[in-house]
């Protein structure tokens, strides 16, 4: 399946909620409205919905627009604009790097790594796992599992043992190893705010006490939650160094307007897109590839 057809729901509730816009035949005060709601509707969020909105009634204007079509085509452009200045790129330095991936529990943290790890060592890649989420017993089994698809190297501690600690160990493995890439779960407990800048500091902290240094602190949302997940997005990038969104769940939504609320409210670029659960299923962002499925 192509990623078009993957995020099927996605672009089926936007192009209904365009239904009224599109059955307007000029341009007048109303359709702004009209286009305003589908925004909203499609989760794009308040503050890049007004700022959208305005770009393109301000451009419409200026070019004497006086066809709701000819106004998306404006849209479609400002919307890949907004998307398309950041760097999505995942950094790796030449020597030994640590991605932490963070985020609630259940978002799909440890379904991102394995998948990430699975298409890295089809590339050749070697990485090593490190089973930072030592709160559930059950987590280190799924990352194990991964790690056998993949040929990566899992490193995990005793149930309810310090992450920090494992991650260490893992870097500590992967240097031993000339591996250059460690790839590390974290728990995703609901936190107090000062508990989970504390922890997250923590870890970074052990994890560099090594070789490795922390290029990529991915925050894993689940694209299902909508404008919850923001709020929750808001607390992380506020307690760590979030470099990155990988956006899960893509496929199981109607909601993607929300990476443009990411994107421009978080001020942090989406790099990776979760489609299903299968390995193939994780791409890199592409912002005008999603943006012109949205109006296909
Ligand atoms: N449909 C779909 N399911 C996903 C995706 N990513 C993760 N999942 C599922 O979400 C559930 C939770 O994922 P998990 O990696 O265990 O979350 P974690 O608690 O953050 O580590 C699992 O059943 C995954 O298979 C995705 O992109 N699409
Ligand atoms: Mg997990």
């Amino acid at each position: 399946m192509t990623f078009t057809s993957r995020i099927g729901k996605v672009r089926a509730s936007f192009t209904g909620s365009l239904t009224k816009f599109r059955s307007r035949n000029e341009v007048d005060g109303l359709i702004w409205e009209d286009l305003e709601e589908a925004l909203l509707l499609a989760d794009v969020g308040a503050t890049t919905t007004d700022r959208l909105i305005n770009e393109v009634r301000q451009l419409s204007k200026e070019e004497q627009v006086n066809n709701p079509e000819r106004v998306l085509e404006i849209l479609q452009r400002k919307m890949i604009d907004s998307l398309e200045s950041s760097n999505r790129e995942l950094r790796q330095d030449s020597s030994l790097s640590i991605w932490l991936f963070v985020g609630v529990n259940g978002v799909g943290k440890t379904t991102t790594i394995g998948k990430l790890a699975s298409q890295r060592n089809s590339m050749g890649q070697k990485i090593v796992l490190a089973a930072g989420d030592t709160f559930r017993a059950a987590a280190v089994e799924q990352l194990k599992q991964w790690a056998e698809l993949s040929e990566s190297t899992v490193i995990s501690g005793s149930e309810g043992a310090d992450p920090s600690s494992v991650i260490f160990d893992a870097v500590e493995h992967a240097a031993s190893k000339g591996v250059e890439l460690v790839l590390a779960d974290t728990a995703g407990r609901v936190h107090t705010k000062s508990n989970l800048m504390e922890e997250l500091q923590k870890i970074r902290r052990v994890a560099e006490k090594g070789d490795g240094t922390v290029t990529e602190t991915l925050l894993v949302i689940d694209a299902t939650t909508g404008q919850n997940g923001l709020i929750q997005a808001r607390q992380f990038t506020e307690a760590a160094q979030v470099t990155g969104v990988a956006l899960t769940k893509l496929d199981g939504t109607s909601r993607g307007g929300i990476i443009f609320a990411i994107n421009e409210e978080l001020g942090i670029p989406v790099k990776l897109v979760g489609i299903g659960e299968r390995v193939e299923d994780l791409l890199p962002f592409e912002p005008t590839d999603f943006v012109n499925a949205l109006f296909d």
